[in-house]
């Protein structure tokens, strides 16, 4: 798993991932690697065909098995097996490499988590995801574990989306639908392929006649979360069977301190800089406009904590200036005329009812 300049990725792939937002890597988890994974993924297949019922990642709720197949009208018509990756520690073994520890550390920054990995097998008619941003601060990557082509259940994604847009509710009169811009992340079983959390993103419909497989792992950096999906879930032996697969010194993948993460999320400059940077903002216009000001085309890191970045931040913020023109002009009328009538309605229905009436 690397390349004739010695490194995870080449710097010209590292410019593309900076630009595009995602990154094909063929064959990066190949050969014996392959088919260890897909050993260790058929093992918990068979104990738990049906994968488990969908539980919110951050709800810290023991996710539990279904006791039946995913129906295609079902809300997760996928099977869906999280922390797979402390069910069978084979899984987490990609993770020892030190080259792509670099790469995470250069996106996540130092001391980043391993916050989530998860199984998802895409019956044949599975219909889309719809499109959406996730939460700042991550970077994500799939291990494929069959070959998948075009409408076969793969992310979908907008290149370049990651950065200069506004989330995609503002932007796209149905996020249901194909953007024109649309690619899929397709390739061959062993291929990785990085995508921001950031880009607009979804899955796309399944047409073929084939179950597709894939492993997904999300990284986490230090200054924007302060704990995982897995922790309080997985129990303390899981904890340390998955240590014991990394290396000592990658071993803070598995460390919550939420005071570390408080003391990191200190931000200094203006107010607007302050508020940006407040809270992920991947769903609150005002702030992502003032985040988007206050770090696209800058460096991310941490002033004060060498290595660490800026909270909500991460090395893809320095593949693009900011432009304001390019971010107002992504959003479409209607659907931000729809956004901003479900926000008042919202707000309207939390106010209590008296204080509505006295209004009247
Ligand atoms: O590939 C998929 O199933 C969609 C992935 C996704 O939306 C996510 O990881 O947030």
């Amino acid at each position: 798993m690397e390349n004739s300049e010695g490194q995870f990725i080449s710097e010209s792939d590292w410019q593309f991932l900076l630009k595009q937002g995602y990154l094909r890597l063929p064959g990066a988890a190949g050969g014996t690697a392959l088919e260890e994974l897909r050993s260790a993924v058929g093992g918990i297949l068979a104990k738990y065909p049906h994968g488990f019922i969908h539980t919110p990642p951050y709800a810290h709720i023991r996710p539990q098995p279904r006791p039946d197949a995913p129906k295609p009208s079902d809300h997760t018509p996928t099977v869906i097996i999280p922390h797979i990756g402390f069910l069978d520690t084979r899984i987490l073994k990609p993770l020892a490499n030190p080259k792509l520890h670099a790469l995470l550390q250069r996106i996540v920054g130092a001391d980043f988590y391993l916050s989530h990995t998860w199984f998802q097998m895409v019956p044949p008619g599975a219909g889309r995801l719809s499109y959406h941003k996730d939460r700042r601060g991550s970077i994500n990557f799939n291990i494929l574990l069959d070959d998948i082509g075009p409408k076969m259940g793969s992310t979908c994604l907008v290149p370049g989306s990651h950065i200069n847009t506004p989330p995609a509710q503002f932007c796209m009169k149905d996020m249901r639908t194909a953007h024109p811009r649309e690619i899929d992340m397709t390739g061959n079983a062993g291929d990785i392929v990085f995508f921001s959390s950031e880009a607009w993103h979804g899955r796309s419909e399944n047409n073929s006649q084939k179950w597709t497989r894939r492993l997904f792992y999300n990284f986490f950096s230090r200054s924007s979360r302060d704990t995982t999906p897995w922790h309080g879930v997985v129990d303390d032996a899981q904890i340390a069977a998955a240590r014991e697969v990394i290396p000592e010194e990658y071993h803070h993948m598995f460390e919550v301190d939420p005071a570390r993460t408080k003391a990191l999320s200190e931000v200094k400059g203006s107010t607007l800089k302050r508020f940006g940077l407040g809270q992920s903002s991947s769903n609150d216009l005002a702030r992502d406009y003032f985040y988007a000001r206050s770090v696209y085309g800058k460096s991310p890191y941490h002033p004060d904590w060498p290595g660490f970045l800026l909270p909500y931040t991460s090395g893809l913020v320095q593949g693009s200036r900011f432009s304001a023109r390019k971010y107002v002009s992504s959003m479409r009328p209607r659907p931000t005329a729809i956004v901003a009538a479900q926000a008042m309605l919202s707000k309207l229905r939390k106010a209590p009812v008296a204080k509505r009436q006295d209004a009247d």
